[in-house]
């Protein structure tokens, strides 16, 4: 047999990504369940016939999926790449120019939430022969810039196939990263649209199967030691758990750890469901948008140990949620800048060894009970108040009348007219939470449901909560949602957006119906940024420009009448079953109604934007003007003073 065989650079790209494979634990994964693609004239002729080539011979080598917008597909293939535990993820294939750049955000967002994947951006010609092409920026300074290199601060590994040569040393470059559990990320390969198409001798060794074994670096004794030595030490230690403990498959060690020692666990957004809402160690959400529980025990700790967590400003509560004078940290992760972070100690490892290999060095220490007992009661507390916001906005007045923390009954009722015949969100993420199965997954990206859910959403199995935090990027859910399902089809998959998020870009309802995938998209119409409204709100700036209004002929202002968009007629467009739910009862119909569907979703549910979840008894930075003509300002100036004074650096 000839040892070299002849293809394009396309060809041979298409046919070496259809052979790669993640092992962990024994187990081998397809490392790319296809690829994601919009054509343009950048990579029709060369990766695009490449595509066709292989659905024609190969079908299931790397299947391609059309896409609707080139930021949505990353999104779809990073959801996907999360669920999967960053064992598989999607290439997502573009035209030059802005086909390229649209992807930019994706990249943004895989790279900081550290999930990989294969991004293969067009490029303008390397020959140059016809240039400036369309969509080619000329620059006069510099002639080997393109608007890809944008990607370089935004992807774990960047390279550009300027000869077909190179091809095999990039490829084996980027499944390196793509597969290293501490560098991964986005990865770019760029491919100028002429060396696509260029043929060249490839050696046959290099389209055979590859597997790329996913490393579990392990901990080193010394700084087991000197870490059990500090836990040992605690009086009250609290776990900070994060989305590397969910990568590292980490859960039932937490499990096991949390039961044997009693030491209770805060969640970041990545880190919940790394213990199930109801284990008695469970203190739910931490930080901004954490629980009452989680955050009274985070003001106390003396010990904080952060698994897989980059302690972000939520998580930290920006730096306000350890008060404790004393307080030390250890730091289990793979990722050596997230390992010296608060001056802790470090254990560059993996989160499953190092729980396995750190119990039984802890063997007999145990939280006493009196702690044991505050976080039971703390949990309560917040169970309580979990339960309430679940309830319809009148019920809860009456009940919250009747409760020891309630309010002046004025203030309840007026609350409640205020909301009346609107549904509120916590009542909207309540009756989902409830009329879910355990093991459906809710998804999530910006606005306020982001906090509301990590404070009050029930999280019943370790993958059931998918909200994507790292960038908060508006426009995720729906394309999230899509990989989520891509990546569990047994799982009902409920996309939580909010009407600002669904304008921003819907798109992929038209790839789902195009696949006949289902996801239940659930449409909260606030007419605005509820969550922007409310921080603007307590930051002094009176709601500013956070309405969806008409510029009123009167004031100038964007303070009108409510516009008259109708986001369920658009969802219908798609050619998807839209129901409208105004009430309770209607809105419980609809999700039995989607959970019997066979087919993609969308509920319509108008809530009230002024009324917000339960407080976390927590803050966030975001600073307030020092001067202002504004009353609403100064004073908005003096409570972010009163916070930041609280503000610990840990250094
Ligand atoms: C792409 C992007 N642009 C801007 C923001 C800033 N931002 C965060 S939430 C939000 C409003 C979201 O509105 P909506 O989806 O209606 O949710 P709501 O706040 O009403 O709950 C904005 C503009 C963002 N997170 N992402
Ligand atoms: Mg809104």
């Amino acid at each position: 047999m000839a040892q070299k065989v002849r293809l394009t650079v396309a060809q041979a790209l298409v046919k070496f990504l259809g052979v790669q494979y993640s092992e962990s634990d024994g187990e081998q994964h397809k490392l790319f369940a296809g690829c994601f693609g919009i054509f343009g004239h950048g990579n029709v002729a060369g990766i695009g016939q490449a595509l066709l080539q292989a659905e024609l011979e190969q079908p299931d080598a790397l299947p391609y999926i059309l896409g609707r917008n080139e930021q949505a597909m990353v999104h779809t293939a990073v959801a996907y790449a999360r669920m999967q535990n960053r064992l598989q993820t999607y290439a997502v294939s573009t035209s030059v120019g802005p086909g390229a750049t649209n992807m930019l955000t994706g990249a943004a967002l895989a790279t900081i939430n550290r999930l990989p994947v294969l991004l293969l951006p067009a490029d303008t010609f390397a020959g140059r022969s016809a240039s400036p092409l369309l969509q080619e920026l000329e620059l006069p300074d510099s002639g080997d810039v393109t608007v890809n290199d944008a990607f370089r601060p935004v992807s774990r590994y960047f390279d550009r196939i300027w000869r077909p040569e190179q091809l095999p040393a990039a490829l084996i470059s980027a499944m390196r990263v793509l597969t290293d559990p501490a560098e991964t990320g986005a990865v770019t390969l760029c491919f100028p649209q002429d060396v696509q198409a260029e043929a060249h001798d490839w050696p046959r060794s290099m389209f055979e199967k590859r597997v790329w074994h996913v490393a579990r670096p392990l901990p080193e004794t010394a700084m087991l030691e000197a870490a059990a030595a500090v836990i040992r030490s605690a009086k009250k230690p609290l776990i900070v758990a994060g989305g590397g403990l969910h990568y590292s498959r980490a859960t039932d060690a937490l499990a096991w750890f949390c039961e044997a020692t009693g030491i209770p666990v805060g969640q970041s957004q990545a880190g919940k469901g790394t213990l199930v809402y109801d284990h008695p160690q469970c203190l739910g959400a931490i930080g901004s948008t954490g629980t009452t529980a989680a955050n009274a025990i985070a003001r106390d700790a003396d010990v904080v140990i952060g698994i897989g967590t980059r302690y972000s400003d939520f998580t930290t509560a920006s730096r306000t949620a350890f008060q404790n004078p004393d307080v030390r940290f250890v730091n289990i992760n793979v990722v050596g800048m997230d390992v010296i972070k608060h001056a802790g100690i470090g254990i560059q490892a993996d989160a499953r060894e190092t729980l396995q290999a750190l119990l039984p060095m802890l063997d007999g220490y145990s939280v006493d009970q009196s702690y044991s007992r505050s976080i039971a009661e703390l949990n309560a507390t917040w169970d309580e108040t979990v339960r309430r916001a679940y309830l319809p906005a009148t019920q809860r007045a009456t009940d919250e009348v009747s409760a020891a923390s309630a309010r002046s009954a004025d203030e309840v009722l007026a609350a409640s007219a205020r909301s009346a015949g609107l549904l509120t969100q916590s009542e909207v993420i309540g009756m989902v939470n409830e009329l879910s199965d355990p093991r459906d997954v809710v998804v999530c990206a910006a606005g306020s449901m982001p906090g509301d859910l990590h404070k009050l959403w029930r999280t019943r199995d370790p993958k059931g909560y998918h909200v994507e935090y790292g960038y908060s990027c508006m426009g995720y859910e729906v394309a999230g949602g899509l990989g989520v399902r891509l990546a569990c089809p047994d799982r009902d998959v409920f996309v939580m957006v909010g009407d600002g998020s669904y304008l921003m870009m819907a798109t992929e309802l038209a790839t789902a119906v195009q696949e006949g995938i289902k996801i239940i998209t659930v449409l909260v119409q606030n007419h605005g940024y509820a969550s922007i409204g409310s921080l603007s709100e307590s930051l002094g700036s009176q709601r500013f420009g956070t309405r969806y209004r008409y510029r009123n002929p009167e004031t100038g202002r964007l303070d009108g009448e409510k516009l008259p968009i109708d986001l369920a007629a658009n969802a219908a467009s798609f050619g998807l079953e839209v129901f409208r739910a105004s009430t309770a009862a209607e809105f419980a119909d609809a999700i039995k109604a989607a959970k019997a569907a066979t087919e993609s979703v969308v509920i319509h549910v108008e809530t009230d934007p002024l009324s917000s979840g339960p407080d976390s008894e927590s803050w966030w930075d975001v600073p307030v003007s020092e001067t202002s003509t504004l009353d609403s300002t100064r004073h908005a100036r003096t409570t972010y003073e009163q916070h930041k004074a609280t503000q610990r650096l840990f250094v």
